[in-house]
Parts: C-alpha cells; structure tokens; sequence
C-alpha cells in the first residue's frame, strides 16, 4: 500500500513539476521547454548507428518513438523516488534533483541555449520536490482518523488538486505554445512572394502528374523535435567570417533581390537504396553567388558552415555557390512560402548535394571558413564532408511483393543524379540481360527522371533490379553499401509473384 502510495504520488509530483516547467518555458522561451531540451539532447549524443537505425525503421516517427523512451525513463525515475520517499525523506531533493540538474544541463547546453533556458527546469525540480513531501506529509495523529476502507481520503484529494493543477498548467502551456504556432502560421500565409525575374521553364508536355512532390507529402529530416516557428520581420541573416564585407539582411531585403525559380530534387543521405527521403519541388530563391561576390569571399576559404535559428550547422564548399549551379536561398516551394517544416522563412540549397551538406533550413546565418577548421554537426559525428549525390534509382510499381496476373506490367520508377543528370535506366528480370528502360521527359539535371518499362510478366516468382547510368558514363555499381558515410549503394531490388 505504501509503495503504491509512493508511486503514484512520485509520477503526480513529477507531472506537476514538468507541466510547470513546459508552462514557464513555453511564456518566456518557445522551444526551451526541459523535455524538448533533454530529447534534442539524447538526439544530438545517439551515436550513428543508432540514429541511422531509427531513421530506417520509424522515418519521421523517429521523434515520438524517441519522445516515449523518455516518459517511459521518467515515469521509472519518478515511480523510484515516489517509493523511496515513503521510507527516506532524502529522496525526494535526491529524485528530484537529478530530474532538475538533466533537464537544466540539457537546456544550457543546446546549441542555441542561454542562462535562462535552465530555470524552468530548475522551477519545476523545486516545485516537484515539494509537492512529493506534501504529499508524503501525515500527520501522525490524525493518520487514521482519514483512512477508511484503507482509502487515504486526505491523499486522494491532494494528488486531485495536484493532477488537476498539473493538467492546467499543461493545458496553458500548449494554448500559449498553439498560439505561438498560429501566429507563425498567419505570418507565412500573409506573405506575398514576388515573382521570380529568372522563372522555371514550364514542364515538358509527358512529364508524369507525380513528377513534382507536392510539399505536404515532401519528406522531411531534421534534428528539430519541434518545428522552429520563426518570425519573419525579425529574421536576420548574416554573411560573415572570410569576407571582405559581411552582410546582414532582413527578409524584406532578401526579397528585394531578384529571385531564380528552379526544380531541383532533394534527398538525404540516409536514404536507403529504394528508400522514401526524396522528393522534387519548384523552389524560388536568391542565388547565393551573387550575396557571395558582394561579401567578397577571402582567399583560402572552402566551407561555407549555415547555422539555423535552432543552432544545425550544415558544411557547404564554397565551390558549389559558386561554381555556376543554381544554390539559393530558398524563400518559396511548389508556389507558396515555404512551410514551416521545411525551413520557413528561408533555407539553403545546393543542386548535387544530400540535404546534410546543402540545405539548412530555418538558416540565419553563413559563415565562410575552412574545411580544417570547422566541423559542421553530421561531419563531427563521422559523414562525408562534400556530400556530392550518388547516381541512384528505385521501382515505384510494382510494390515490392505485389502479385499481379501474367500479361503487360508497367515497371516504373525514378532515377537520379543531380548536376550529372540520366543518361540510361535498365531493368533485369531474375538476373537476366539488362533491358533499357524510357526515359520521361525531365525538367533538368538537377531533378530526379522518371523511366518505365512494359515487361512481359510469366508466371512464377520474379525478381526485377534498377541500375542508372548518369551523364557522365558512371554506371550505378552493384556492391551494397550503407547510407553512412556517404549515401547509399546498389541496386533496388524487388521480388513479385505473378499468375
Ligand atoms: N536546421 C536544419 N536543417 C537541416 C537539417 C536539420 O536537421 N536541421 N537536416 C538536413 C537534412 S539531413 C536533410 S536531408 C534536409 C531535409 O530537408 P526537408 O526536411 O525539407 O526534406 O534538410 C537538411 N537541413
Ligand atoms: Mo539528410
């Protein structure tokens, strides 16, 4: 009864400490809250392999897969101290203590962290620990006097007070955080982008309805447990470090340049071989070239390293804004500002580069340095540092182990190569010659192109394999390789039964 007792009062104390915390975080620093803090944190510590292995098997979902670990690790934390406290009264400070001090060091030491981001925290530690020893609290005299039918009537109506208090805070806290979400919302839905002086060529007549991604479906890859809502009219971004000038400017001013509109293919590194994080959008943007000649880039410096609001540093060679191809910072995708998940109001992006290496989101920042001297965040955990694509394809249709009748089969999917672009796709059926596949009409090099075949399926089992061979006469080699350390090899491979 008693360790019952501890338990719940150990898990209702933590709830109210916690929702205070997200509550205080939420009014004074949006995004600072102790568990966004402590899971950005584990995030940023997961070795590689770990975190290439939650990419693959919960994609986007790595980040509430993450986010219940944590309340599974806080619920035993807390149940622990709840226990402990019914026989010793030092474990509460000791429980509570240990919850505070994480969450703290966890919110002082995120990227973007200030002194501040460790009192709520702090605040709701303290506040958990005293309401633990109040709930602990009898009085001996009067002990039994509330007890009947070995229900603690006293206890019940403090954990009442207390849930009901957490579950105010909790509920304050997200409606100040909703409209926070709102208002960066609002912001984005009343900007109006200028047209592009420079715009994308229409698509070519047979291009097929899903060669664009529409940008809800567009994959998305960050580190950012929660989306940063940034305010356009105070965004700033900055061109410093080897220049001759830095530059600072407002979104207003970035907009005043004359603005490319490009489709470009996307994809990240992880990627799987006939993995899903690929996607192809018509950005809108400033070129980064001409915001580079007018800082004057110093003689010696190779990396460009953009830090966003949320503080990701991504490593770019300067080479590639240089070198003629179309690296913008984009403002618009797919016709609209850019939605928030994928880096409103401006992000970097570099045609012939993963994600990792060329495309900040939510950047405010370009610092011009060396490779030497700096490593941007995937680099120090052990990725490539130029993060050039590799020449890749994947079969859309069939699905991997449909079953389908003997006869015509369309075999369809999309191969890829920015900066090279596709020269041939062929498809093997159970190993056999390499037959060519068509080729769609593409956009550019820099997209992704569509290629099917009419395969004349018999009966039995089958395997059907993809390789491309891009513009420059590399053909996509066999041998697998991992995602790490630089993209993904071989083949995509599937099995279909047919008859
Ligand atoms: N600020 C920030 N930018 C980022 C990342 C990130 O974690 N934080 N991830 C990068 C990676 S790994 C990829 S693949 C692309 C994905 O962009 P998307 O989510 O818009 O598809 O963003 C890149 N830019
Ligand atoms: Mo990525």
């Amino acid at each position: 009864m008693s360790r019952l007792r501890g338990a719940i009062s150990g898990i209702v104390a933590a709830g109210t400490g916690i929702a205070a915390a997200e509550l205080l975080a939420a009014a004074v620093r949006p995004g600072a809250g102790p568990l966004v803090a402590v899971g950005g944190t584990v995030i940023d510590a997961t070795p590689t392999p770990i975190k290439e292995f939650a990419v693959r098997e919960w994609g986007t979902h790595d980040k509430p897969v993450l986010l219940s670990v944590i309340g599974v690790v806080l619920v035993l934390l807390t149940v622990t101290t709840g226990i402990a406290a019914t026989r010793w009264r030092a474990a509460i400070p000791v429980g509570t203590g240990v919850l505070g001090v994480a969450g703290a060091a966890a919110a002082l030491c995120r990227p973007a962290g200030t002194v501040l981001d460790a009192v709520p925290a702090a605040f709701g530690a303290a506040l958990a620990g005293l309401a633990l020893w109040w709930l602990l609290r009898e009085r001996r005299d009067a002990a039994d006097a509330v007890r009947e039918n070995g229900v603690d009537r006293r206890l019940v109506l403090r954990l009442s007070l207390l849930a009901a208090g957490a579950g105010a805070a909790e509920a304050a806290g997200l409606a100040v955080s909703g409209q926070r979400e709102n208002a960066a919302g609002k912001s984005r839905e009343a900007i109006r982008l200028p047209a592009a002086a420079d715009p994308a060529k229409p698509l070519p007549n047979g291009i097929a309805a899903d060669f664009t991604t529409p940008s809800a479906n567009f994959y998305r890859v960050d580190t950012a447990l929660t989306v940063p809502r940034v305010d356009p009219s105070t965004w700033r971004l900055k061109i410093h470090g080897m220049v001759d000038r830095e530059i600072e400017l407002s979104f207003t001013e970035l907009l005043r340049r004359p603005l490319i509109e490009r489709d470009i293919t996307l994809n990240c590194v992880s990627n799987e071989v006939g993995g899903p994080y690929i996607g192809t959008a018509r950005w809108l943007g400033v070129p980064l070239a001409a915001l580079l000649k007018e800082a004057g880039v110093q003689a010696g410096a190779d990396q460009i390293v953009a830090r966003s609001v949320e503080g990701m540093t991504i490593g770019t060679p300067v080479a590639t804004g240089l070198d003629g191809r179309d690296t913008m910072l984009a403002v618009g995708m797919n016709g609209e500002p850019l939605p928030l998940e994928h880096g409103f109001p401006v992000r970097m992006l570099t045609p012939g580069l993963y994600g990792y290496a060329g495309a900040c989101k939510w950047v405010t920042e370009l610092e011009l340095t060396t490779f030497d001297r700096f490593d941007a965040y995937w680099v120090e955990r052990g990725w490539d540092t130029e993060g050039t694509v590799k020449t890749a394809s994947r079969i859309d249709k069939p699905k991997p182990f449909a079953r389908m009748a003997a006869g015509t089969v369309t075999v369809a999917g999309v191969a890829w190569a920015q900066r090279r672009g596709i020269e041939t796709v062929e498809i093997s059926v159970d190993g056999g010659p390499w037959q060519p596949a068509e080729l769609l009409p593409t956009a550019s090099i820099d997209t992704w192109t569509q290629w099917r075949l009419s395969w004349k399926a018999t009966a039995g089992p089958h395997s059907l394999a993809v390789r491309a061979t891009d513009k420059s006469g590399a053909v996509q080699p066999e041998t697998r390789a991992t995602p790490f350390p630089d993209g993904a090899t071989g083949w995509h491979t599937i099995s279909v039964t047919v008859g």
